[in-house]
């Protein structure tokens, strides 16, 4: 998430890949059906949020619930949570977090991340975004909360995503010791792993019916060198131009000593093995971040078919062992 690498090859297993045909096959209320559009370019309206299909996920046999936040109740905890302000961020990206409480709430069982676009004309700086996190490091933090940090197990978020041109999603992980957050490492040398990115630039639709996961560590001995090696270890797009946006979706890692492996909905898209001597970052404490970017190097810049405001609904994230 934080680097340009996602333009590298993509490495990945590829469990179900469609390319999109027209716009039959898109569920939503379709305002332009009739136009008799020839271009076979994908038409949406207005996807519904929150999605009503119902929660049926299962751990999966053998996993035990260690922590969890469903976020019920009507705030955020900040205990846990630490909305990031960044006024310019990574990737050329086109949003600002603001850290204002309104861009990232809990109302109705879930944390609702809200993007809206605050002026027109040059996009750069004219969209408002959340980043939330679970460390209370960094020059926004609360160094008063406690935060929350993860090693191995199942870290599983179920999620409705934005939908649109130029939304950038996203569930991801970074290493506790992160220079970002008032850590001891450069980026990537705390290491990085990333559950769910949609709006690839380089997928069908501008990417918003596939999820990528990836790794990024520093390949050098002792992470000296701050190099960046971008592991894609995970990418799925599904089938007949269904949208990510359109439901709720369980998106997740199972992650041990010897590997991760990247699970949408209960089935395997992807995995990477972390045994190497190299890739010594994945062996301690991660911190949780839940952001929606706006354009930038992995995905294209919004258009007028762009909606605005765009949601991330996360109705609970949960941690597992076994
Ligand atoms: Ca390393
Ligand atoms: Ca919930």
């Amino acid at each position: 998430m934080n680097k340009d690498c996602r333009l590298m090859k993509i490495l990945g297993a590829i469990a179900v890949s469609a390319m999109l045909i027209g716009c039959s096959s898109v569920p939503a209320a379709d305002e332009s059906a009739g136009d008799g559009s020839a271009s076979g370019e994908t038409r949406v309206s207005v996807l519904e949020y929150p999605a009503k299909n119902p929660d049926v996920y299962e751990p999966g046999n053998g996993w035990t619930l260690s922590w969890s936040d469903e976020f019920e109740g009507t705030t955020l905890d900040e205990n846990v949570w630490t909305r990031q302000k960044m006024m310019f961020p990574y990737n050329n990206e086109l949003q600002r977090y603001t850290a204002a409480p309104e861009t990232a709430r809990v109302e109705d069982g879930n944390m609702i991340l809200t993007v809206e676009r605050i002026k027109e004309g040059s996009m750069r700086g004219s969209f408002t975004s959340a980043r939330v996190i679970s460390n209370p490091g960094g020059e926004d933090g609360n160094s008063a909360a406690e935060g929350k940090t993860f090693l191995y197990g199942k870290i599983a978020a179920r999620i409705q995503v934005p939908y649109g041109r130029g939304l950038w999603p996203a569930f991801w992980m970074l290493g506790d010791n992160c220079s970002e957050t008032g850590g001891d490492a450069a980026w990537p040398g705390a290491g990085e792993i990333d559950i769910l990115e949609s709006g690839s630039v380089k997928a069908p639709n501008y990417g918003q019916g596939t999820v990528s996961g990836a790794l990024h560590h520093d390949p050098s001995p002792g992470n000296t060198r701050k190099q960046n090696l971008c592991l894609d270890s995970a990418l799925v797009t599904l089938p007949n131009g269904e949208l990510m946006g359109e439901k709720f979706r369980v998106y997740e890692i199972e992650w041990d000593k010897e590997k991760i492996v990247w699970k949408l909905d209960g089935v395997q898209f992807g995995e990477m093995s972390i045994s190497e001597d190299t890739r010594d970052e994945f062996h301690k404490p991660f911190y949780v971040l839940f952001n929606v970017a706006v354009g930038g190097n992995f995905t294209v810049s919004p258009d007028e078919t762009t909606v605005f405001p765009q949601y991330m609904y996360v109705d609970w994230i949960r941690h597992y062992t076994r």
